[in-house]
């Protein structure tokens, strides 16, 4: 007997950012779940024909759409083939973005405002013209990825801490616009995981890889996988009366202060 709660076969998700990294491994949790995968990237059509592949041979449904998250005239036209060629989108994940590590003294304005186009205009253009369909269906699913900088400051990611903090109020707001429509708003807020985003300050005598695994109560980095869960929880049945909320994947350390790096 399997619950049905979780049960999100015959749903079509559309994953923005999804030929790589968390995005990529959430799209895959939805897609063993049994949900078709819609894959969009924006700078490669053989990343997101690879990605198409890959899930195919893995079982899961996949289609790829290339499209720029950023431009409101693309997103409408590819919300638009991709609900009349593969079927309305029912979860939506926002978590196409990007990230440039330069203090904010040293930090160019053209920068600052391509992290805010990137991180937090996009889930707004996009959530808006997916919301449109899931609102009329009174039905639908919207993932935010925010960040621990949705929480915390950090040095040399103010522009992402900034749209991530941005990304967590707007995930409220769109929570309390679209809730009395059955449309539940959710984020997850991934820790610190080991991807190409973060193999920079990852790599081994990293003073930053020491330290993030002394800060983090599980002492390591997070595998892209451990998001399905969250991914598939916040996409299902059984999350139909969670709305507004962010739900940090991180091993807990915002649970924490953090300890001396001399405790036993
Ligand atoms: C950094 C990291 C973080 C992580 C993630 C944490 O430079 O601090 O890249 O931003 O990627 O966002 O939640």
């Amino acid at each position: 007997m399997t619950n049905s709660l979780f049960d999100i076969s015959g749903k079509v998700a559309l994953v923005t950012g999804s030929t790589h990294g968390l995005g990529m491994a959430m799209a895959k949790g939805l897609g063993e779940s049994g949900a078709t995968i819609v894959i969009n990237g924006n700078s490669s059509q053989t990343k997101i024909d690879e990605a198409v592949a890959s899930f195919t041979a893995a079982g899961i449904k996949a289609v790829g759409y290339k499209f720029d998250v950023t431009n409101e005239g693309d997103v409408i036209d590819a919300i638009a083939a991709i609900e009349k060629e593969v079927g309305v989108i029912d979860i939506l994940i926002n978590n196409a973005g990007i990230i440039k590590r330069i203090p904010i003294l040293e930090m160019e304005v053209d920068d600052f405002k391509q992290i805010i186009d990137i991180d937090l205009v996009s889930p707004f253009i996009v959530s808006k013209h997916v919301a449109k369909g899931m609102v009329a269906r009174r039905q639908g699913k919207i993932i935010n990825i925010c960040s621990m900088m949705s929480e915390l400051g950090r040095n040399s990611v103010g522009a992402y801490a900034a749209a991530k903090g941005g990304l967590k109020m707007l995930t409220k707001n769109m929570a309390t616009e679209w809730g009395r429509y059955n449309v539940q708003v959710n984020g997850i807020g991934p820790g610190y995981f080991a991807t190409e985003q973060t193999a920079p300050i990852r790599v081994d005598g990293n003073p930053f890889n020491e330290f993030i695994i002394g800060r983090t109560p599980a002492a390591k980095w997070g595998d892209p996988d451990d998001l399905a869960g969250a991914a598939i929880f916040l996409s299902s049945k059984a999350s139909d009366f969670v709305n507004g909320h962010i739900l940090y994947v991180d091993g807990g350390i915002l649970a924490t202060i953090g300890k001396p790096s001399n405790e036993i």
